[in-house]
Order: C-alpha cells, then structure tokens, then sequence
C-alpha cells in the first residue's frame, strides 16, 4: 500500500527524534492523513506478511465488549499479553523475580529474557486455568471494548455500537456516526489509554465510509493491524446496514517510527506492493456480534515474508 509506505518515508525525511514513556526513543511527526478506498481491495500490507487472523480476533473481541485477555489466549492471539501481564507483575500478590522494566530489559540481557518467558508462559497458564485469577489480573480495565458496548455514567449505560448501527440504519445522512473510546473519567483505569480514540461514520452513494482519529501511532508494527481493523469494521457494519464499502480515512496524531524499528522499516520499503486480498464475510442471519473468525475470510493474500520487531511496552 502506497499511502503506508508514503507515511514511512515522510517519517524518516522529516521526523524529530524524541524520547517516549517506553524508553526506546522515536522518530516522529503531528498529524498526518491516509486515505484507503476499500472498493480497491482490502488494506492488508502486502510488503510484509501481516497476521490478519490477530488482527479480527481482536477486533471481535472489542465488539463483544470483552476486556480481559483470557479469550484472546484462547484464540492463541498474543497482542495483549504484555499488558495483563504487567498488571499481575505489579500487584501485591506477585512474589516471583522482579520484572520492572520487561519489556527493555528481555531486549539487552538474554537471561533476563529466560526468566521473563518463563513467568509469562506461567501468567498465560494461570489465565487459562483459574477463574479467580484470569477476573483479578486478566482484565485490562476499562479499555475499548467496555467503552464501545458498555460506557458508564452515573447509572446509565451506552451502547455506542449498537446506537451507531441504529443511526446509520435510521438516519444515514446523520453527522452524528461517532464512536469515542477516549473516557476521561476511566482513562487512568486503563492498562492503556486508547490509540484509536475516536471514529466517525458517513453515508453517501450507498457506500459507506469511516474517519478514526489515532492520538499515538506506532507505525511499523501497530499502524498495519489498524488500518486492517478498521477496514474489518467497516466491512462488518456495511454488511450490518446493506451498504456497500467507501473509503477509511486515517488521521494519525503523534505518529512515530522506533528506533529500533528503523532496519525494519528500511527493509519494507524497498519491496514492491502486490495486489491487494479480497475479504469475504458469512454474516447469514447472525448479529457482527455474533460472529466467529470462521465467518471471515480472506482471499487471494500474497505478500512478502514477514519482518519481525520488538514491541515496546
Ligand atoms: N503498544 C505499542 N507499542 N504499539 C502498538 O501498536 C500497540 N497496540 C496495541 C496495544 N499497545 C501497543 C497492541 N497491538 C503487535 C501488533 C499489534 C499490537 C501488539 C503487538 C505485534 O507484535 N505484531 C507483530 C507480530 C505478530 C505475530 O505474532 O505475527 C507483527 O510482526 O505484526 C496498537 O493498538
């Protein structure tokens, strides 16, 4: 995808080198706009093998307004582990080694890296196997799925999914398709506050378009699974509401290359684009709610191998 790979070269010509809260460091500009015409083939990088099956089962998981980690280990979907994990290694009830810094330090020392595997594979177990524990230190607080199904104030309840169906469905012309995870009020509950903050949703010509406002981009390893979640997104609530896919519009915030992501960003834009995958949806007679990874397919995706990165934490 060329808008990706423009991004990434205006990051390296005209980004700043700033420190970050990982303590990794960043090459980075404010603000920036992509724009994906989702009736060209579905945004899936094709420069490097991205793993679409993480990708919609997070996404599922956000819409079934699941914030614990639990059925994501179970769907074998790895994304989030860090997070859960640093809020057991955090709590009073942990006693194992010290794991301040994990995320940094399984990088610069190999035995620490050992141990750190070790009490992740034990954490991910424990998830697994005890109710008591994946409810106590699997949860992730109030993070996009409570946000999307289930916003709290005072005691009323929202569902902006749902009301955002509905108002597409009811009153397609509405300036009003808006979805906000950013919940001032719970963000210090969050295990991370949200990067994708804020979308919006517009109807014209049958087709049906998004516009996600991203306050922090990581765009070698995170930006790829966004554009594709919310291309999904918009394939579902299109299937949702009988309408046809327009465009994802992708307005970045703070939109940063690590530094150690340089090599790697490199690498991918010296490869050539291939044609986009078609994505195929088996909605039937069920909710997107309801639906499972098998209702989703994706055909005719050939891209170049994979470029592997560290996350930072
Ligand atoms: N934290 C940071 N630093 N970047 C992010 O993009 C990010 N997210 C979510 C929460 N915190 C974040 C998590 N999303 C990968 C991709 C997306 C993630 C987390 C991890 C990742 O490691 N991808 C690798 C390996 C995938 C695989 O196993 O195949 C990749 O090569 O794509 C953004 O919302």
């Amino acid at each position: 995808m060329k808008q990706y790979l423009d991004l990434c070269t205006h990051i390296l010509e005209n980004g700043t080198v700033k420190q970050d809260r990982t303590g990794t460091g960043t090459k980075s500009v404010f603000g920036y706009q992509m724009r994906y015409n989702l009736q060209e083939g579905f945004p899936l990088m094709t420069t490097k093998k991205t793993a679409f099956r993480l990708i919609a089962t997070e996404l599922l998981w956000f819409l079934k307004g699941n914030t614990n980690i639990r059925t994501l280990i179970e769907d074998r979907n790895p994304i989030w582990d860090e997070w859960g994990f640093e809020r057991w290694v955090k709590s009073d009830e942990y006693v194992g080694p010290d794991m301040t810094d994990f995320g940094r330090r399984s990088l610069e020392d190999e035995d620490f890296a050992a141990i750190y595997k070790v009490e992740m594979e034990n954490y991910k177990k424990q998830i697994i196997e005890d109710d008591q524990f994946a409810e106590r230190y699997g949860d992730l607080g109030p993070i996009y799925g409570k946000q999307w199904r289930s916003w709290t104030t005072g005691n009323e309840v929202i569902d902006q999914i749902d009301a955002l169906i509905k108002g597409i469905k009811t009153n397609p012309d509405s300036r009003r398709h808006i979805v906000t995870a950013w919940n001032p009020s719970e963000v210090k509950d969050m295990a991370l506050p949200p990067c994708h903050a804020m979308f919006q949703f517009y109807v014209a010509d049958g087709k049906l378009s998004c516009q996600l406002y991203q306050r922090s981009a990581d765009v070698f390893l995170g930006v790829p699974f966004n554009i594709a979640s919310y291309a999904l997104l918009v394939h579902l609530i299109a299937e949702e509401c009988g309408l046809k896919v327009g465009e994802f519009v992708h307005t970045l915030g703070d939109a940063h290359i690590y530094l150690n992501h340089m090599e790697q960003v490199k690498e991918q834009l010296s490869r050539t684009p291939r044609e986009l995958p078609t994505l195929r949806i088996n909605l039937q007679d069920k909710s997107i709610f309801d639906l499972t990874i098998a209702d989703i397919e994706l055909e005719g995706y050939d891209p170049h191998p994979k470029i592997k990165a560290p996350i930072a934490v």
